[in-house]
């Protein structure tokens, strides 16, 4: 049985609630009649995109062009250069309010159905006349485009692309099976996570058939933390704390902890510390880690992965972020003491801990 998408009609407001839809709709017809009837395609993600949102949009954008599309690749973010090997057709522009868009019949919005995340490409989303498609894999209340793919299950967007691919009767080329194999092994954790499943092996089974190097991908998305980052966390390990019968880790980076290597200006708000949830993961008996970061004026930047059944996204939900049960984060207004505790509070809660 064909397990898939949450589509809805433009209208559909806050007040539906998506839950309450069958659970898996299936269609992608609507958004293969959508590609077959338009010609000008922009494709964009979220801001400080992954490599999901990248990789996807590099599969998407072969498939579209197998079809004779026209098709760009808009983001309000600049491309992290670990990733630019994905930009095969060296199509990636970052958005210019002063650059004409007026051409744009169809926007597909990928790894997102967060208006907010996409940054300014909001404004095309709102241009008249545009249709808005969504193909995601986070839980959705509500969506601002008209027509949305939305699989919880699904391991990764990439993933969603390549079920579209085979429902377009197209085959995969080299390009876009380097472009759905970094997403899978991007937001799986490399196989790790709990959204690893046997479709993202028979995914990168067929990847690898077609040509892709294991290897030589997993130097290319993984092999970058600079040794000044290194000395970072082993800062953060030394003051880590066990909180909560030692099932809550919290780490913290203060702002004397960054890197300042050559004096470069480092973008703070963007730190790629996958790394360091990484190694948190070998940690035994744990429940979850809390990462918190200071960040200029004020803010802070929790990020939170959870080891057990623990759903950290209600957590993070309750502080106005959001994220995966798993992999969760929202960014604070206010000091690290104040959001340590508000997130400690929370887990009492959800954990049933009884002292603190
Ligand atoms: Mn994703």
């Amino acid at each position: 049985m064909n397990r898939l998408a949450i589509v809805q009609s433009r209208g559909f407001g806050a007040a539906q609630n998506l839950k309450s839809y069958p659970r898996v709709i299936y269609m992608w017809r609507e958004i293969k009649k959508i590609i077959h009837l338009h010609h000008h395609f922009v494709i964009t993600t979220h801001v400080n995109p992954d490599g999901d949102g990248i990789g996807s949009a590099c599969a998407l954008t072969e498939l579209l062009l197998q079809m004779d599309k026209k098709v760009r690749f808009v983001c309000d973010s600049p491309i992290p250069s670990k990733f630019a090997f994905l930009d095969f057709h060296g199509i990636h522009e970052v958005y210019h309010p002063q650059t004409d868009y007026s051409q744009t019949q169809v926007l597909i919005v990928l790894d997102t159905h967060r208006k907010e995340r996409i940054g300014r490409l909001a404004n095309l989303a709102e241009r008249p006349g545009v249709i808005t498609l969504c193909i995601d894999h986070h839980p959705a209340n509500a969506t601002f485009t008209s027509i949305n793919a939305i699989d919880v299950k699904a391991c990764s967007v990439g993933a969603m692309v390549y079920t579209l691919y085979k429902e377009c009767g197209f085959e995969l080329n080299i390009e876009a099976a380097t472009g759905i194999y970094a997403s899978v092994l991007c937001d799986t954790g490399r196989f790790s996570y709990s959204s690893t499943n046997r479709k993202s092996h028979k995914i990168a089974d067929e990847c690898i058939k077609l040509g892709v190097d294991p290897d030589r991908m997993y130097t290319n998305l993984f092999q970058h933390v600079p040794l000044a980052q290194v000395k970072m966390f082993a800062r953060a390990l030394e003051r880590m704390e066990a909180h909560l019968d030692n099932r809550v880790i919290i780490e913290q980076i203060s702002r004397e902890d960054y890197p300042h290597e050559n004096n470069e200006a480092i973008d703070l708000e963007n730190l790629d510390l996958d790394y360091i949830h990484e190694f948190n993961k070998l940690i035994e008996n744990v429940d979850c880690v809390v990462l918190l970061r200071e960040l200029p004026g004020n803010h802070v930047r929790v990020s939170m992965r959870s080891m057990s059944d623990l759903d950290i996204s209600q957590i993070m939900k309750a502080l106005g972020g959001g994220g995966h049960s798993k992999a969760a984060g929202v960014t604070w207004t206010g000091s690290v003491t104040e959001v340590k505790e508000k997130i400690l509070e929370l887990l009492k809660d959800a954990l049933h801990v009884s002292h603190a």
